[in-house]
């Protein structure tokens, strides 16, 4: 037997041919399933700048989005610890650890985790090439899709330095936005009284999200750009807080977003098509006490 199945297939003959066909459809099939009940299954999780350590994570959602969503590789890309955080202040949660948990379980019904460390979470780097209770730590991973195409998976932070904007600006989002017109109104109403000239807070913020804009683009751009000199097909990254899908000259720009503002992962099904969820509990009256924390959550430095 286990010699006919070395021999080449030129060389087989009719007879050979007419036993079964080798089963073709093993390439779609997950090799392990780490799906349990009312669990979604993905081939593919990619999860960033959960910032584990902050008051601004969001690891009530992210621990449920855990439990609720299994994959057999699972790329956790970058700032899942907010290591700069941490040295300043502790403060950890009963709900950050269960996001820890929720993650060695995975690991125990056997996913690939990999974990490729961010800026926030640097100290990790020195682990590059080794396995933490069973997680694979390393620089940068390249990630094969179903349907065989080569996807670069990198934090990002490397690319702040190409890009002259403030970091912090990114995350001056539509919310601070929103909020600044009512206040400008405010203003508006508080210097007439004084009999100060009017000066618009609105115009000077809509200057900032601007350039916030333009420093998303430029980055986004960046990352497509060494990724194409890198010869891949797509890359994965995080660090911004923008989770996008976006074809950039001939490459393909995916960024999973972020646990602190949006609640976002890139998600890759058994065909390889890849999609952004974001995630909002449905279960959970906690959703609305969480998002009272904005203001905190939108300066978080990527
Ligand atoms: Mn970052």
């Amino acid at each position: 037997m286990a010699e006919t199945a070395r021999i080449p297939e030129a060389l087989r003959t009719d007879t050979q041919h007419a036993a079964p066909p080798p089963r073709r459809r093993t390439q779609r099939r997950p090799i392990r399933r780490a799906t349990g009940p009312n669990q979604k299954h993905h081939r593919t999780i990619f999860i960033s700048d959960t910032h584990l350590g902050t008051r601004g994570c969001k690891a009530e959602m992210l621990a449920e989005f855990l439990a609720r969503n299994s994959c057999d590789t699972l790329y956790l890309i970058g700032d899942i610890i907010d290591g700069w955080q941490l040295k300043r202040r502790w403060y950890w949660t009963p709900a950050q650890t269960a996001v820890v948990r929720e993650v060695l379980k995975k690991v125990d019904a056997g996913t690939r985790v990999v974990y490729v460390p961010g800026n926030h979470d640097e100290f990790l780097r020195a682990y590059c090439g080794r396995s933490l209770a069973g997680v694979e730590v390393s620089r940068e991973a390249l990630h094969i899709t179903a349907d065989g195409r080569k996807l670069l998976v990198l934090h990002g932070d490397q690319f702040d330095g190409v890009i002259a904007y403030a970091k912090w600006l990114a995350h001056f989002g539509d919310w601070a936005y929103g909020t600044a017109l009512v206040l400008s109104e405010w203003l508006h109403v508080v210097r007439r009284r004084f009999g100060l000239p009017h000066w618009s807070l609105s115009a000077f913020l809509k200057q900032k999200v601007k350039n916030a804009v333009e420093y998303i683009s430029r980055y986004e751009e960046a990352v497509a750009r060494a990724a194409h000199e890198r010869g891949v097909d797509g890359v994965v990254c995080g660090h911004i807080h923008h989770a996008e899908i976006r074809r950039i000259g001939g490459v393909l720009y995916l960024n999973d977003g972020d646990w602190v503002e949006s609640c976002t992962a890139l998600v890759e099904d058994g065909l390889g098509t890849l999609e952004i969820v974001r995630w909002s509990s449905a279960s959970s009256p906690r959703t609305r006490a969480q998002a009272s924390t904005p203001i905190e959550a939108a300066f978080i430095p990527a």
